[in-house]
């Protein structure tokens, strides 16, 4: 049972048990302190030498930094104390030693490669930065599911155990199931289409994808987190509607529920929601906009996808959130519908941060010959998606949806410069482990 005090809650005139780590010890010769550290903050435990009993003396000074220690005292009044109050102990309980020699130091005081970093995740989220990122990441990802329940959404689960890819096969970590080659999945992309045309209609998941790609880039993960949508009876303008009421969800959460987090990754001055409605750059306007910018030694041409250098350019010069819409059908995968009256142009869109991309989505064909045609357009056997296309016999209304990476959302709401401190334990070409 857990009835320890947290430290945030230690008022002058309690007796507590407050449990944590041990910060730092402060030895000033006479009179020492052992600064305690939980989840809410921190305390300062005073150790008097002469005045106290020189076991429990022996037993707080002699905690290494980082070990665990239970407390039991009186609070009181301290102006001098980083809280305003300490503890005076009477009794100290060491209930886990920790090493003398730390991979990295959890006071921050000394900073650590991001491998480091990343290979002793423990101690690294003992750091309030580090533990700011994944309670922000924590009230993003709730703040996401509420703005998805009140646009009328169910939330579902989809395997990532499947028979075939979605987002262009060179992508696809094979696994062997039951002796037949099976896939990680890269998307619940046709899953999350076949439950929008059930009676649902509306849902969105939040999970895992898994991209075998060799990219190895600051913004690229290997198995990352997807926050998805679907809705029948939307189209390209719904999808993005609702996709900017989700993003401006998660950043109004976070201004309103995460200052400290946000103070202790220096951002709360300067953080704001972006403003609405985002503006919607067709993606003609887009590379005129790019090339009109000189940033690139080559102007780009109709057909083209956007280089990053592109979209940094393109992000400086708008300044905040934007869609770029009805992309060319070519770039774009076989299931984004395509404009009727202009078949070279799709539904297709993203969502751009001034960094990077954070969105892509689109109406989805739903007519049952145009989307198999679609299919052999772009080299697949419409066979290995029959689970699929046959739902599109049996009624299936028109619909459109999106993907929005999890890190993509926190990294660029937090200013982090990789993505890999948005994740626990990233899954990179390097790195499977821990
Ligand atoms: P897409 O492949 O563009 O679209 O992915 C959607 C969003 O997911 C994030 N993302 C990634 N984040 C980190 N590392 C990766 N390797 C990675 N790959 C993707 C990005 C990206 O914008 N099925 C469509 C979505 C849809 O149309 O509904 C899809 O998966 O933020």
């Amino acid at each position: 049972m857990d009835d320890r005090t947290y430290t945030a809650d230690a008022e002058p005139g309690d007796e507590v048990t407050v449990a944590g780590w041990v910060h730092e010890i402060r030895d000033l010769g006479g009179i020492a302190f052992l600064i305690l550290r939980d989840t809410t903050g921190r305390i300062q435990v005073k150790f008097e030498k002469d005045a106290m009993d020189d076991e429990l003396v022996e037993t707080g000074l002699g905690a290494s930094r980082e070990s665990v220690v239970a407390v039991t005292g009186r609070v009181e009044e301290e102006p001098r104390a980083p809280t305003g109050v300490e503890v005076v102990p009477e009794s100290v309980e060491v209930l886990a030693r920790a090493d003398t020699e730390l991979p990295l130091d959890p006071s921050g005081k000394v900073e650590a490669e991001l491998s480091t970093r990343l290979d002793n995740r423990t101690l690294d989220l003992r750091r309030e930065e580090g533990q700011a990122v994944f309670e922000v990441r924590a009230e993003i990802l709730r703040a996401v599911r509420e703005a998805f329940r009140t646009a009328g959404a169910t939330e579902i689960n989809t395997p990532k155990i499947v028979a075939t890819g979605t987002e262009g096969g060179t992508e696809l970590f094979p696994i062997t199931y039951f002796g037949r080659e099976a896939f990680m999945n890269q998307s619940p992309q046709l899953f999350k289409q076949l439950i929008a045309g059930s009676n649902i209609e509306r849902v969105f998941e939040i999970g895992p994808i898994f991209r075998a790609e060799e990219h190895n880039t600051p913004r690229h993960l290997n198995e990352a987190t997807s926050i998805d949508f679907e809705g029948a009876f939307c189209d390209d303008h719904d999808a993005m509607d609702v996709c900017e009421q989700v993003v401006v969800a998660a950043y109004e959460a976070v201004a309103a529920h995460c200052e400290d987090q946000l103070g202790a990754l220096e951002l709360a001055e300067g953080f704001s929601v972006p403003e609405t409605p985002f503006p919607r750059l067709t993606y003609d306007e887009a590379i005129e906009r790019i090339n009109a910018t000189g940033e690139l030694d080559e102007q780009l041409v109709w057909g083209d996808d956007l280089p990053t250098e592109g979209e940094k350019a393109l992000g400086a010069d708008v300044g905040g959130h934007y869609f770029i819409t009805d992309w060319p059908a070519e770039i774009k995968p076989f299931y984004i519908m395509d404009h009727d009256d202009d078949p070279e142009v799709s539904t297709g869109f993203d969502l751009m941060h001034p960094r990077m991309e954070l969105v892509s989505g689109g109406q989805r064909e739903h007519r049952r010959d145009r989307l198999v045609e679609g299919f052999e357009q772009q080299g697949l056997d419409p066979d290995a998606f029959a689970y699929y296309t046959e739902m599109f016999r049996y009624g299936m209304p028109p619909h459109a949806g999106w993907g929005l990476g999890a890190e993509r959302l926190v990294m660029t709401m937090l200013d982090l410069e990789n993505i890999r401190e948005a994740v626990l334990f990233p899954r990179d070409r390097q790195r499977l482990s821990p």
